[in-house]
């Protein structure tokens, strides 16, 4: 992925990457959890940060611009992506809800980016994908990337129709997206099903920027967590952007074991854990 020179920031990068870095990266979805902790994680691999929320991202840093917008304002999200070289779309409806939120930021939303893209001529996204694709299998059960989908909800739906968009815009536009199926992205691993599912911040970071600057990507999807022991999904596709996580949520094991979901619930058997307790959200009939 490359679109520049190389800027001071990049120069902690190896020397390959450095070549590789971005002129303008966008940050969708920067007020965020994820936004706010990548944020200052990633000037390192370009030369101007251009920050993206429906909220204000507070104040900025020299090298960051900043743009609020609705990820549904198809007007607004033309204008944004003017002069992207990359993208990090972590914006969007981020846990389980009613449909029409969720297909708002997570369908039509992503729909005006990749055409933002395609129309900006923007080369490269990182899509934030979630386990919640995969989130009915059962907790223990080993997934290859290419598994069938078995969403947990409307959330992992719209994370599926983003990972077919990607698809599309690859096949029909060479627009290059790797797919990041997050597990648990936190500081410490915070349950049992963390022990497989935890994604740590600089585990994360170096997700995110080997995502952005591997050449020759194509259409990627691969699953987001740290080197787990008690990892229940397939390592495919690291090699192939250059991931090597560095941490281990074993080392939380006797701290975390015992936090769990109600025993034999849905929410404690399958890989999705609490979020099988959300939902439906539409009255019963009368
Ligand atoms: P978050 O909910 O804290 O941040 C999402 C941001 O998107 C918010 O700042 C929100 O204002 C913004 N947003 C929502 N709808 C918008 C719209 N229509 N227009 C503009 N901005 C909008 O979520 P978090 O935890 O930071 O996650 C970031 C991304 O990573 C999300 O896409 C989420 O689905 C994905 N992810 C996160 C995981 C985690 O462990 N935190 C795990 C798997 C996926
Ligand atoms: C997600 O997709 C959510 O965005 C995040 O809030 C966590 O709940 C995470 O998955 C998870 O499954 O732990």
């Amino acid at each position: 992925m490359t679109d520049s020179a190389p800027s001071p920031a990049s120069q902690t990068l190896a020397p390959a990457q450095q070549a590789l870095a971005v002129s303008r990266l966008l940050l969708t979805g920067a007020a965020g959890t994820l936004g706010r902790l990548l944020r200052p994680r990633l000037h390192r691999v370009c030369r101007q940060l251009l920050l993206s929320d429906r909220l204000s991202c507070g104040a900025l840093a020299e090298t960051e611009l900043e743009q609020v917008c609705d990820l549904t304002d198809r007007a607004a999200m033309l204008q944004l992506l003017q002069g992207v070289g990359a993208v990090v779309h972590l914006g969007g409806v981020s846990v389980e809800n009613p449909f029409e939120q969720v297909a708002a930021s997570n369908l039509h939303g992503v729909f005006h980016l990749y055409e933002a893209a395609r129309l900006s001529g923007c080369r490269r996204i990182v899509f934030a994908s979630s386990n919640h694709t995969i989130g009915c299998y059962e907790q223990g059960e080993a997934l290859q990337v290419g598994v069938k989908p078995r969403p947990d909800g409307y959330y992992g739906v719209s994370k599926l129709f983003g990972e077919h968009m990607a698809q599309l815009y690859w096949d029909r536009y060479g627009i290059e997206t790797v797919c990041l199926r997050i597990g648990s992205a936190t500081p410490e691993p915070e349950d049992r099903r963390a022990l497989s599912t935890w994604l740590s911040l600089d585990d994360l970071e170096r997700l995110v920027v080997a995502a952005l600057l591997a050449p020759d990507v194509g259409c990627l999807t691969v699953y987001g967590i740290s080197a787990n022991t008690a990892a229940w999904w397939s390592r495919e596709g690291w090699d192939r952007i250059g991931y090597a996580p560095q941490d281990n949520a074993e080392a939380w094991r006797s701290r975390v074991e015992h936090i769990t979901q109600p025993p034999e619930s849905p929410m404690d058997r399958l890989q999705g854990g609490r979020f099988l307790g959300l939902g439906p959200f539409e009255a019963q009939e009368p």
